[in-house]
């Protein structure tokens, strides 16, 4: 039980102890369960962030949590020194349910992307023929991959690379959802790149949906100048945009497939990789690994995690409760909501600056004060840009409920 029930008191021991690498919204969490979450002094909240589609089974899903506190109990960590009877199963069914040969678990999403970055380099030079030390990758203006050295070698957000350099070489950026710019890329660097890496629909960047057709198009053209098309779903897969994969909206089969996040059903951190014989081969005993990598707890938490998704039809439920979402938001017709975009529960709303009635510059974090007031819970990504995207379990109810409280703080936003 929560033993101080002041805010501030914890507020102030991560300000003083702790590094200050975030800047949180004023709230201090202390219990979650479904759509829910609860303050120290026992406030309620919609969570409309879910973790950053962390929590797509909704906080602490009874499944999940039980699937963790038997294995927890029983065997926690072995490494992979030794096979343990969790390993294999998990592997058979991850392979088996999203339609790949192997799998290779990490933790985190950037722990994924690295690998993937990795496999992409080996396959590039052990099959595809790149001269040693000569392989590109070609990856999206605005994206987000994690925050490790490589990744940030691919970001354009001075947030994200300022003061790290130097940076990994080998990296061509282009505009997202910019076909002639691929193209025109691949007819020159083609021959020594061996992936193409993006996110399906950028989530930092404010949820930017690209147009029909870019993703099956933009993975036509790699496949002619033989090059992978490498899919990061940490943040869109697992049921979050209204199927299973962001990719399944135009029928595209990555050649390597990064999840993260819901893996776990927000539980501990567990991220996978996931490719066919040709490329996840390429790396061969003591090439790659990690001690926590697809550890027993993880490999059975997943497996709760991922049966939670189809049992409850969460990809479904998303598609079906975006568009509740999406309706309701644009019906407010309010002027200070430029524009609402997503797909499935993944959704932002671009919030206009003001000025209030006593001359104090207005934006959308101020906005998202008013909504946790409210009781609702979301984050700015971008300055501008609220990010919407509650657990896929919100009932209809709920989400009606929400967004009341989300029209009150409109409103409460456009009088100030
Ligand atoms: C933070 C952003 C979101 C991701 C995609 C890989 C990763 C992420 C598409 C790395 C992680 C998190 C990281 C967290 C905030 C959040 C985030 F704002 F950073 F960009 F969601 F958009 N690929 N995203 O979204 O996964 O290593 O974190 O497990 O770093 O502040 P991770």
């Amino acid at each position: 039980m929560t033993k101080n029930k002041n805010p501030q008191y914890y507020m102030d021991l991560e300000a003083k102890h702790g590094a200050h690498n975030y800047h949180p919204l004023p709230v201090v969490l202390s219990k979650g369960r479904g759509a829910k979450v609860w303050d120290v002094e026992g406030k309620e909240y919609y969570d409309f962030l879910s973790a950053y589609s962390a929590v797509n089974q909704g906080h602490c899903h009874p499944k999940i949590v039980e699937a963790m506190t038997e294995q927890v109990d029983r065997i926690a960590l072995t490494s992979r020194a030794f096979h343990n009877d969790q390993m294999g199963e998990f592997c058979k069914f991850v392979t088996e349910y999203f339609g790949y040969d192997k799998v290779l678990p990490m933790n985190t999403g950037a722990e994924a992307d690295e690998t993937a970055f990795k496999l992409a380099r080996k396959w590039g030079y052990e099959v595809k023929g790149i001269e040693e030390n000569k392989a590109k990758i070609i990856v999206c203006e605005e994206n987000f991959h994690g925050r490790t050295l490589a990744m940030i070698s691919f970001s354009t957000d001075p947030e994200a690379y300022g003061n790290y350099g130097p940076f990994l070489p080998g990296v061509v950026k282009i505009p997202f959802n910019d076909l002639d710019a691929l193209e025109k890329t691949l007819d020159e660097i083609g021959e020594e790149t061996c992936g193409f890496l993006l996110e399906p629909i950028q989530g930092e960047a404010g949820v930017y949906v690209p147009d029909e057709g870019y993703l099956k198009k933009a993975y036509d053209l790699c496949k002619k100048h033989n090059v992978l098309f490498m899919a990061d779903e940490v943040q869109t897969g697992l049921a979050r945009t209204g199927k299973l994969l962001a990719c399944d909206h135009e029928g595209v089969r990555p050649d390597i497939l990064t999840l993260g996040k819901a893996l776990s059903g927000g539980m501990l951190p567990a991220s996978a990789v996931l490719a066919d014989d040709e490329i996840m081969l390429t790396i061969k005993p003591g090439q790659h690994g990690s001690t926590f990598g697809g550890y027993p707890v993880a490999c059975r938490v997943a497996v709760a995690a991922l049966t939670v998704l189809k049992e409850e039809n969460l990809a479904e439920e998303a598609a079906r409760k975006g568009e509740i979402f999406r309706k309701f938001l644009n019906d407010l017709n309010d002027e200070n909501i430029v524009l609402v975009r997503g797909k499935g529960l993944l959704n932002a709303a671009v919030i206009k600056e003001k000025k209030s009635k006593d001359g104090k510059d207005l934006e959308a974090w101020d906005l998202c004060l008013m909504m946790a007031k409210h009781g609702v819970l979301a984050k700015p990504t971008h300055g501008d840009i609220i990010r919407f995207a509650p657990p896929l379990v919100i009932t209809d109810d709920e989400l009606l409920d929400a967004l009341n409280k989300i029209k009150l703080a409109v409103e409460e936003y456009a009088e100030a």
